[in-house]
């Protein structure tokens, strides 16, 4: 079984910029956004899941089960309301973001000692990969 669990700190990110105009995320925030290199602390329970987003200048948390649908704010990003559901596509962790924006979700997925991770919105993509600190 997959097991995302542990602290990871970025080592690239792909597109972020182009996904974050397409949150309609504002200047400033997009400036010192794309500045910072996140860590992800993630702690996988069985189905259940704390994501923290980590960074310098802003952190970000989200708390799910699998399999349930849950009302997310995404707070401090693009300050919005989705109807969240996170579901396992074989070894693939995958949300989808229900909401204003259309075709809103992320995927994670490990491949070899690397976390990966898609985001997408509106046809944007911004992929972002992780090593274990
Ligand atoms: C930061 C810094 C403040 C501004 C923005 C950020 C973006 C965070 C994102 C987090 C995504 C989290 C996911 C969690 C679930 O797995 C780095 C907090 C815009 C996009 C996909």
């Amino acid at each position: 079984p997959v097991d995302l669990s542990g602290t990871w700190n970025m080592v690239s990110n792909e597109n972020f910029e182009d996904y974050m105009l397409a949150l309609g995320i504002d200047f400033a925030t997009r400036k010192i956004a794309k500045m910072v290199k996140p860590q992800k602390v993630i702690r996988q329970n069985g189905d259940n899941f704390t994501i923290r987003t980590l960074s310098t200048f802003r952190n970000y948390l989200v708390q799910f089960k699998v399999g349930e649908e849950f009302d997310e704010d995404t707070k401090g990003l693009d300050n919005r309301k989705c109807k969240s559901l996170v579901t396992w596509d074989n070894d693939r962790l995958t949300c989808v973001q229900k909401g204003e924006k259309m075709n809103r979700g992320w995927t994670h997925w490990i491949d070899g000692d690397e976390l990966h991770l898609e985001m997408f919105c509106e046809g944007h993509v911004c992929k972002q990969r992780f090593q274990r600190a």
